[in-house]
């Protein structure tokens, strides 16, 4: 029996094709995969969005195509920053500020990027619960993000994952950190509109002075003003205020409990007041 004779030369030429026609499908699946997700993302569906996020927190080059197949479908949204001490009540706050902004109809997304959040974990069982109220609302998506330490990534991931939300068409991202470190400052610098959240108790006035964080304040928020000290707070605060810019750029204090539900309806007015100001430039 005869055997075709190949040449070593005709096995390299068919085996390189073969490997090529291989890693062509395999782009052409990414491709595909990538188009999907994608889809899926502007229809706002949650586990597409988690699964984005999760991408662009890894990195690499996955990552990067996606975000630029994103960009084009980049929707407005307002950005609202929200930081403050461990244990000032950003998450609370977030939790029942969202019931104010489902109200008026737009659609929430948070990002969590606190290692004390409840939303990573952190928290006690009770407030956990609470939060998962909104689980079952197709118009709320929440997630937290890790800060892994790594300088200036944190913040492009949190950039990247704000714009896969947004894409997603929430309409107004409510973004939490604990605001001390760079990263976080950095995340802090991607908001529209920026909350400082203060509690009474000891140190407050140190508090605002020693962060430094006159300057990035929109609204000051007194949470907390069921406990003692709130209206001693409110005076010290109002005369920083007094003192600082002229009254129309001044940043503006909004009173909360945070666990009551008061002062929530106010502080989202107030949110979005604040956007619409700057929308005209004022
Ligand atoms: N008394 C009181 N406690 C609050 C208020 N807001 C939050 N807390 C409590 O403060 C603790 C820390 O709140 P949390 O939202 O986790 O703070 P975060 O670390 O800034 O996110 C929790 O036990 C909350 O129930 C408030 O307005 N009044
Ligand atoms: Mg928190």
């Amino acid at each position: 029996m005869n055997f075709p004779v190949m040449s070593p030369k005709s096995d390299i030429r068919s085996g390189c094709r073969a490997l090529l026609i291989r890693r062509k499908a395999k782009s052409m699946m990414e491709e595909m995969r990538r188009m999907t997700l994608l889809k899926e993302i502007l229809d706002g569906q949650a586990r597409a969005v988690g699964r984005a996020i999760s991408l662009v927190e890894n990195g690499g080059a996955g990552a990067r195509e996606l975000m630029r197949s994103i960009r084009p479908h980049r929707q407005e949204a307002l950005v609202v920053g929200v930081t403050g001490a461990p244990g000032s009540g950003k998450s609370t706050l977030i939790d029942r500020l969202i019931d104010p902004l489902r109200r008026k109809g737009m659609k929430v997304g948070v990002l969590a990027i606190d290692p004390s959040s409840p939303f990573t974990g952190g928290a006690v069982l009770g407030d956990r619960i609470r939060m998962m109220r909104h689980s079952t609302d197709p118009g709320v998506f929440i997630r937290s993000m890790a800060a892994r330490g790594h300088m200036g990534g944190l913040a492009k991931a949190a950039g990247d994952a704000v714009a896969i939300l947004a894409a997603s068409k929430k309409e107004v991202i409510l973004v939490e950190t604990v605001g001390v470190g760079q990263g976080e400052v950095e995340v802090i610098e991607l908001a529209d509109v920026v909350l400082v959240v203060l509690t009474p108790g000891a140190g407050d006035d140190i508090q605002v002075f020693k962060a430094g964080i006159m300057e990035i304040a929109d609204i000051f928020v007194l949470n907390k003003s069921d406990q003692p000290g709130a209206e001693k707070l409110e005076i010290q605060l109002k005369g920083m205020l007094e003192m600082g810019a002229e009254e129309a750029k001044r940043p503006s204090l909004v009173k909360t409990s945070a666990t009551e539900g008061k002062g929530l309806v106010r502080l989202a007015q107030e949110i979005l007041r604040f956007s619409a100001r700057r929308m005209v430039g004022c």
